[in-house]
């Protein structure tokens, strides 16, 4: 190794201090590791640029509102603080933004935590391989249901990704890269880390929000950019039918961006191939990506 190493400059950001990669840490009785208890986001930094922040930011503040987990610094704030971590690590493509409900005892109660923990990570982002957006991903359903939005709504981004880690694990462990996920009636919610879109007869679907899904910056962002082109889009109750018998589909996610899928349990979706819809899509989101700010 000698010689090899480089010196790795990122700093991170805790409650207001910044720290070396190797001395930022939080307390093991922090309820973010005890009980999964916090909840994230994952942004995006294009050309030095900060993609969607507002909408990241705001849904932060609501997934820490339904956990009556109360953020210490106000939005205005947050904004500031991320902007002055992502100059701090200039290269950074990608940052995690995390609030922990901090330190506590060994019982669960979280009113007997004072002080939420935040931590602003700037670094770089592992993305999927360019052949899968050139040849389309091929995945499953798994048997692990989605969270039910009575349970815990899949809408709060939280700390707790176990659900989405053992449908990852299902996936993984038959040989796929992605799982699709259904809710407790069968029909169709989202991937483990990314929304799913059909396209058929030309018109754009996705499932409802109602259906037990997070609601996806990229998700937004796509039915934006579909009704700016004149493309009908509608949120339904998808089923598994609907997905075999699509004529295109693709995955959205900050991370994936808009990823093609042609190959659904073994049902070959459309022709095989990414579609013409799910082409054009991907390239008004990177024309998006690489004006921002201009
Ligand atoms: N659904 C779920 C369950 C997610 O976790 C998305 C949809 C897409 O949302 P955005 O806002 O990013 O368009 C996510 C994204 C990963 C990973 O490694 C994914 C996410 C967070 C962290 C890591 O795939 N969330």
């Amino acid at each position: 190794m000698k010689g090899k190493r480089t010196r790795d400059k990122s700093v991170i950001y805790i409650n207001g201090k910044f720290y070396g990669r190797d001395r930022a840490g939080i307390s093991v009785f922090d309820h973010g590791l005890l009980y999964g208890d916090g909840v994230f986001e994952g942004i995006r930094v294009y050309n030095s640029r900060i993609f969607k922040l507002k909408e990241h930011i705001d849904r932060l503040y609501e997934s820490a509102n339904t956990l009556m987990l109360r953020i210490p610094i106000s939005k205005s704030q947050m904004i500031a603080d991320v902007l002055k971590t992502v100059k701090k690590n200039d290269s950074c493509t990608y940052i995690r933004l995390v609030i922990t409900r901090g330190v506590g005892t060994l019982g669960l109660n979280p009113f007997l935590c004072p002080k939420p923990s935040i931590i602003i990570i700037a670094d770089r982002i592992q993305l999927y391989p360019t052949s899968f957006y050139k040849k389309g991903l091929k995945v499953i359903t798994v048997p692990t249901q989605r969270n039910r939005p009575e349970a815990l709504n899949p809408r709060v981004k939280s700390l707790n990704y176990l659900n989405n880690i053992l449908a990852k694990i299902e996936a993984v462990n038959s040989g796929f890269h992605e799982a699709i996920m259904l809710n407790s009636y069968g029909f169709v919610s989202e991937c483990t880390g990314d929304n799913i879109f059909i396209v058929k007869n030309g018109i754009l679907l996705t499932p409802s929000l109602y259906m037990g899904v997070l609601e996806g910056v990229t998700r937004n962002t796509v039915i934006e950019l579909a009704k700016e082109d004149n493309i009908e889009v509608k949120q339904i109750v998808m089923s598994r039918h609907d997905i075999f018998n699509a004529d295109e589909c693709f995955l959205t996610g900050t991370a994936a961006e808009i990823v093609p899928v042609v190959e659904c349990d073994k049902r070959i979706i459309g022709n095989g191939q990414p579609g013409p819809m799910t082409k054009k899509l991907i390239r008004l989101y990177k024309n998006l990506t690489n004006t921002i700010g201009m």
